[in-house]
């Protein structure tokens, strides 16, 4: 008898301790998968595409004969920036309060980077790095400005704002090889590809655009793009 009623206590006890363990577990799992919805519903209603994908570049150009030399100049003229291409994405988005600085550096007789692209409104600041003067100037229609002479020593650094889109052609007077492009864009989705023509593009809102590869002044390729929310699209550009 005894056994019988310790064999119903331990039945009802194991049977409290199931009970227990489901009301103390299932609502911290149901909290858990709820939590793990709403993340994601904020997600796709904040439209997290990515595009990533491959851009076919150009071979580097190997320059003709002996590199430029200038007379009374200390050091050799470095290799140039291997080609770049960038990748952007156009549409009709929100313009945004502050847009932010960026920075072309002038060091071994080279403007790097070669490509910059940046958001209409940009400021870009062009530091010497170099033990000699530089000059940076353009003639280009979405910006013409020509900053003088100037040195490392020479702080702060010129500066010059970039409010119209297009492409706006760098050089300096003293070194006349000297070529760089500051691609001024009218969208805050871009992005500059590795040398390797690898890039990805994060945070994109969903819905129709068309997807741009910019490659140089003679070179744009466009693919049209519908993006979802949450989705990863692959494109690539192979020169068609
Ligand atoms: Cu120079």
């Amino acid at each position: 008898m005894l056994g019988l009623q310790g064999g119903r206590f331990e039945a009802l006890l194991n049977f409290l301790l199931f009970r227990a363990f489901h009301l103390y577990f299932f609502p911290v799992k149901r909290c858990i998968s709820f939590t793990a919805m709403f993340l994601l519903f904020v997600a796709m209603s904040q439209g997290q595409a990515v595009i990533e994908g491959k851009v076919t570049l150009p071979k580097p150009e190997i320059p003709a004969g002996t590199p430029a030399r200038y007379p009374g100049q200390v050091g050799e003229v470095a290799p140039p920036d291997r080609p770049t291409a960038v990748v952007y994405l156009e549409g009709q988005f929100p313009a945004r309060d502050t847009v932010g600085t960026n920075e072309v550096l002038q060091s071994g007789m080279q403007f790097r980077p070669a490509l910059l692209p940046v958001q209409v409104g940009t400021w870009v600041v062009f530091p010497n790095g170099d033990d000699f003067y530089h000059n940076v100037f353009s003639y280009s229609k979405p910006k013409r400005f020509d900053l003088g002479r100037y040195r490392k020593e020479d702080r702060p650094a010129p500066v010059e704002k970039f409010d119209k889109p297009g492409v706006v052609k760098l050089y300096c007077e003293i070194h006349q090889h000297m070529r760089g492009i500051i691609l001024v864009l009218d969208t805050p989705y871009f992005t500059r590809t590795q040398t390797n023509g690898i890039y990805r593009l994060e945070n994109l809102p969903a819905g129709n655009f068309s997807l741009k590869a910019w490659i140089d002044e003679k070179h744009t390729y466009e693919k049209p793009v519908s993006l979802q929310p949450g989705q990863t699209l692959q494109v690539d550009f192979n020169g068609t």
